[in-house]
């Protein structure tokens, strides 16, 4: 029974926008593996996931599988395939099997940031759509609140993969952009 669930199913602790999580959910449904998703308030799985591993991770997803806290989709899908090896998602064939890993690794590692940081880049220079697409990540009385989104922590910076500065509050002014001052190697 997994930690913090009280469920004996597997647990998926995720972000619903998440392609990380997208990751883990595609493998748990091609497995057909009945699962609970959980996906706690924007902000809280930093806070969650450490309490979840005892310190040892701050990302989602983390799947709690078979007794484990396994973090990183990568360990995740690995460990889904031993619990449900069939049908298969690594290649039999043991060259096939590492070229697969190592383009899972090389997405993972440096198209998936990139590919997170593009839309959030673009929804800076539109706060309406960014709110309306963020009210869709709480519970839905807050959603209803207007203007949550401009007094709550973002739940996007932290997945956006790149900045460490906040978003910036107004729309940006004509022919501006906003200015990246960081990246977070780790989201
Ligand atoms: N290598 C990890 C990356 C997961 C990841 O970056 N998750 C983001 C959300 S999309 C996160 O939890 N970021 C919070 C942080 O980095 O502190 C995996 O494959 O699961």
């Amino acid at each position: 029974m997994g930690a913090l669930s009280g469920q004996s199913r597997p647990v998926l602790w995720q972000i619903d926008i998440s392609h990380y999580s997208e990751k883990v959910r595609w493998a748990l449904d091609y497995k057909e593996v009945d699962h609970v998703r959980r996906s706690p308030f924007p902000g809280m799985h930093m806070a969650i996931a450490l309490t979840l591993t005892g310190g040892k991770a701050k990302t989602f997803p983390i799947l709690q599988l078979d007794g484990r806290t396994i973090p990183d989709s990568t360990a995740a899908i690995a460990a889904l395939e031993e619990y449900e090896p069939d049908p298969a998602l690594y290649p039999s064939d043991p060259e096939e099997r590492r070229r697969a890993l190592a383009l899972e690794d090389y997405f993972d590692e440096q198209l998936g940031p990139h590919a997170r940081l593009l839309p959030f880049h673009e929804l800076l220079s539109d706060p309406d759509l960014f709110a309306e697409l963020a009210a869709q990540s709480v519970p839905a009385p807050m959603a209803k609140r207007r203007g949550w989104s401009a007094v709550t922590p973002a739940p996007t910076p932290a997945c956006a993969g790149g900045p460490t500065t906040p978003r910036p509050r107004s729309k940006p002014a004509p022919g501006s952009s906003p200015r990246w001052t960081g990246w977070r190697r780790s989201c």
